[in-house]
């Protein structure tokens, strides 16, 4: 046998991301192919796909205007310089961004990811205030639970434990607010909770202690997709809105799995009408076909610094692939489709059907709470004693292997799947997770 041909199913090359890689590399499971709602296995399974990818294919796998637009871009400029030359499909998908959102978010900055969203929008944040004069205000206020991606400065205001403690010192001058789970008083909750607006007031505390001349932003994910599908308390996201108001804080919404009609709108600051400074995305902008991020704007602070910049260059920072031909084809007819096919509007009418389906497995072992927005849903479970993670993970593997994809954080079950479900294969997710957690202990 060649050397060649024996690497070709080596598995030890490929470094995998937040995978178990040994447990992986001892059980594979590969997908080699996906249309619709579903995947297809190495080994021809077909699989529902619960999750739309990882929050990103929110108009179902392999949508023909997507796939073409790509292949004509691709053949037409495959690459263009984002600095100090242009090309205008980026100018174009930056003012179909802005439309979706409210208000003034209405300049777009491109990047790769939601990471470098996120490191985009807490730089732009801290040069915001220095450009105004106040260049004290460089802290930066995250809250426990929250994910905003893996960049330094996204493990720094994230608020995942295991994703900080291998990482030194991070970025110094941040600091957390409380996370807003509390299933004691919200368990199995409809859509918003009932409790927990109160949460806010820590901001208030954290202020007090540092002095609001030294803080430039708080950044909030408005529903906590990563750990575990986290609802906001009605009230929590507008009190917040009011405090950094008050003490003339930079609100940033992380919206990289809230954006794109994941909630039933197109942004959750459309839905929730709480308009934050700043909004991160990511993932349904290109429908994951492209890697793509963004950060939307308030014009006020674009205006900034355009009105005070003392170089011609007025914001150093800036990505080789920021704005790339291909993402932004891929963008533009996502956005099409999305508009054409009225997808946000239908997660809408879906979601009863969906609330409805989930709640219906409350009964079943294990569960101890079920939450609900839009076409998301957490379902948690009682740990394992000693073993937290090991029950949630044993329904993942189980319902992979009965053709269902779900995805597991901790003890929990998110699900997230393409906006284009069926109420039928709503039923087909319920019953694989009925006979999934009946067959685990
Ligand atoms: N912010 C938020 C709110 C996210 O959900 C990111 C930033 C980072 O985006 P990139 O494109 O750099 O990965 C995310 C990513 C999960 C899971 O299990 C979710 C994400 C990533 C990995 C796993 O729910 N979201």
């Amino acid at each position: 046998m060649s050397v060649d041909s024996r690497r070709v199913n080596d598995l030890e090359s490929y470094w995998m991301p937040f995978t178990a890689n040994r447990q992986f590399k001892a059980a594979p499971r590969m997908l080699v192919a996906a249309k619709g709602m579903h995947y297809t296995t190495h080994d021809g399974r077909t699989v529902l796909d619960g999750t739309a990818g990882l929050w990103c294919v929110n108009a179902g796998h392999g949508r023909e205007p997507i796939v073409e637009a790509i292949r004509r871009q691709a053949g037409v400029m495959d690459f263009a310089p984002p600095f100090q030359v242009g090309h205008p499909q980026a100018f174009e998908l930056a003012s179909k961004v802005g439309d979706l959102l409210p208000g003034d978010l209405n300049r777009v900055f491109f990047t790769n990811s939601g990471s470098e969203a996120v490191d985009t929008a807490l730089k732009i944040a801290i040069a915001y205030h220095r450009m105004r004069g106040e260049a004290s205000r460089t802290r930066l206020i995250g809250r426990e639970r929250g994910y905003h991606g893996v960049g330094f400065g996204g493990i720094s205001v994230g608020g995942i434990s295991p994703n900080r403690k291998h990482f030194g010192a991070m970025l110094p001058g941040v600091d957390h607010l409380p996370h807003t789970h509390d299933p004691m008083r919200n368990a199995f909750t409809r859509g918003q909770p009932e409790h927990g607006a109160d949460k806010a007031d820590a901001l208030e505390a954290i202020i007090a202690l540092h002095d609001p001349s030294t803080i430039a932003a708080v950044i909030v994910e408005p529903m906590a997709g990563s750990t575990g599908v986290l609802i906001p308390p009605r009230g929590y996201l507008e009190r917040l809105r009011a405090i950094c108001d008050r003490h003339g804080i930079l609100l940033i919404f992380d919206e990289v799995i809230t954006g794109f009609g994941r909630l039933g709108s197109a942004f959750a600051t459309n839905l929730f009408g709480v308009v934050p400074d700043m909004v991160t995305m990511a993932k349904g902008l290109t429908n994951g076909a492209v890697p793509m991020g963004a950060v939307a704007v308030r014009q006020g602070i674009y205006d900034t610094f355009m009105d005070k910049s003392e170089t011609p260059i007025e914001l150093f920072h800036g990505y080789t692939y920021s704005a790339h031909p291909l993402a932004c084809a891929a963008g533009m007819a996502t956005l099409e489709l999305y508009e054409r096919e009225g997808l946000f509007a239908r997660a809408a009418e879906l979601s009863p059907a969906w609330e409805a389906m989930v709640h219906g497995l409350r009964n079943l072992p294990h569960v101890t709470d079920i939450r609900n927005l839009g076409l998301v849903a957490g379902i948690e479970l009682e740990p394992r004693s000693g073993a937290p993670g090991a029950r949630a993970f044993e329904a993942f593997t189980k319902a992979y292997e009965a053709g269902l994809l779900i995805r597991v954080t901790g003890d929990i079950i998110a699900l997230s799947p393409p906006l284009i479900i069926e109420t039928a294969q709503m039923d087909e997710i319920a019953e694989t997770l009925i006979s999934v957690l009946r067959s685990i202990d």
